[in-house]
């Protein structure tokens, strides 16, 4: 019988073969993890397990929290700060860091996490997912404070993302290639059931948000027109569209099938430069796309280079197949 590899497992080899992760490192994506299947749990019950509808409060944001909101960030936060690998966490439900208290030994990583991304379809039953990223600061920082939390995607040690839908599976990259892994409900185990997952470089398929196409700046005004031109346009062949309304679902599809995610600028808001968060929610992804050979730009450069000014500021996103990430960059650029 062919031995599956567990989560513990392949994060040994990448300990053990490939030294590209700390013990620490290792102790801290399988807390997460393990949080993980708690709120995949939780998720799983809905209405029978009293968790849907408004917690009748607001986060930073500004938006109204579920209740779930609440609960998979409590989770999160009671399962990360004992362990000894962390020295603090910020979440997109929490208006500042949270430092590990004194009570217990403080790691170098930092955990960032939106611990419930798309919010708005927990009532509906459709996909969502936590998703995470992991920096490290100097071992022995005294006093952690935001500012050592504003370190430019690129320094992600890892990230990741675990989405509940028909299957709960965990995205992960500690630096070398993307895995993804089943939740095996019977053993309660993350099975590797992706080793490196590779995002084909050209695709037909884009998502965004078709409503605001009014306040779209022109390159992605282009952009978008020429995919619905379909085969009768500069594009020649005809393109399909997907919008879950949940980052983490439509990355999740970029990520296994390819295709292309926008949630880019627009003029509603024109001092925004985007809806979506660069520490915990555009970081990690791009991370991961890239990682999976696709590409991840706010239009003109890449994400991962964006060096951060605040916690919960924004950043306008596209992301995916390489082609058609570098189709859209090049529309970006002054003519
Ligand atoms: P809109 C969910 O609230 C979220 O932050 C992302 O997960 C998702 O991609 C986006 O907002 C959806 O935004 O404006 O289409 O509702």
């Amino acid at each position: 019988m062919s031995q599956s590899i567990h989560l513990t497992r392949y994060l040994v080899e990448q300990e053990r073969e490939h030294g590209v992760i700390t013990p620490h490192l290792r102790l801290l994506v399988e807390v997460v993890a393990r949080a993980c299947k708690r709120i995949s749990i939780a998720v799983n019950k809905g209405a029978l397990g009293g968790v849907l509808g408004a917690a009748g409060t607001e986060n930073v944001q500004g938006e109204a929290q579920k209740k779930l909101d609440v609960i998979a960030n409590e989770v999160l936060l009671e399962a990360n700060e004992w362990g000894g690998h962390l020295a603090a966490m910020a979440s997109e439900e929490m208006d500042t860091v949270f430092p590990v208290s004194e009570n217990y030994p403080r790691g170098e990583y930092l955990l960032l996490f939106d611990p419930l991304d798309g919010s708005s379809n927990i009532d509906v039953d459709v996909t969502i997912g936590t998703i995470f990223s992991v920096l490290q600061i100097p071992p022995g920082t005294a006093e952690v404070s935001e500012h050592h939390f504003l370190q430019p995607g690129r320094q992600q040690v890892a990230a990741g993302y675990c989405v509940y839908g028909p299957q709960t599976q965990l995205v992960l990259t500690v630096g070398r290639g993307v895995a993804v892994f089943t939740l095996d409900r019977e053993q309660g185990t993350f099975v590797l059931t992706e080793r490196d997952l590779q995002i084909p470089a050209r695709t037909s398929e884009f998502s965004i948000n078709m409503s605001n196409l009014r306040h779209w700046a022109p390159p992605v005004r282009r952009y978008i027109d020429e995919c619905l031109q379909g085969k009768d346009g500069p594009r020649g062949r005809d393109f399909n569209m997907r919008w879950v309304g949940s980052m983490v679902a439509d990355v999740h599809r970029i990520l296994m099938r390819g295709g292309v995610f926008l949630y880019p600028w627009d003029k509603r808001d024109p001092n925004k430069p985007g809806k979506l968060r660069l520490l915990y929610e555009a970081n990690p992804m791009s991370l991961l796309i890239e990682q999976a050979g696709g590409a991840a730009i706010d239009g003109t450069q890449r994400i991962l280079d964006i060096v951060p000014t605040a916690l919960h500021q924004r950043c306008s996103v596209m992301l995916g197949s390489r082609e058609e990430i570098e189709l859209l960059q090049s529309y970006h650029q002054p003519a």
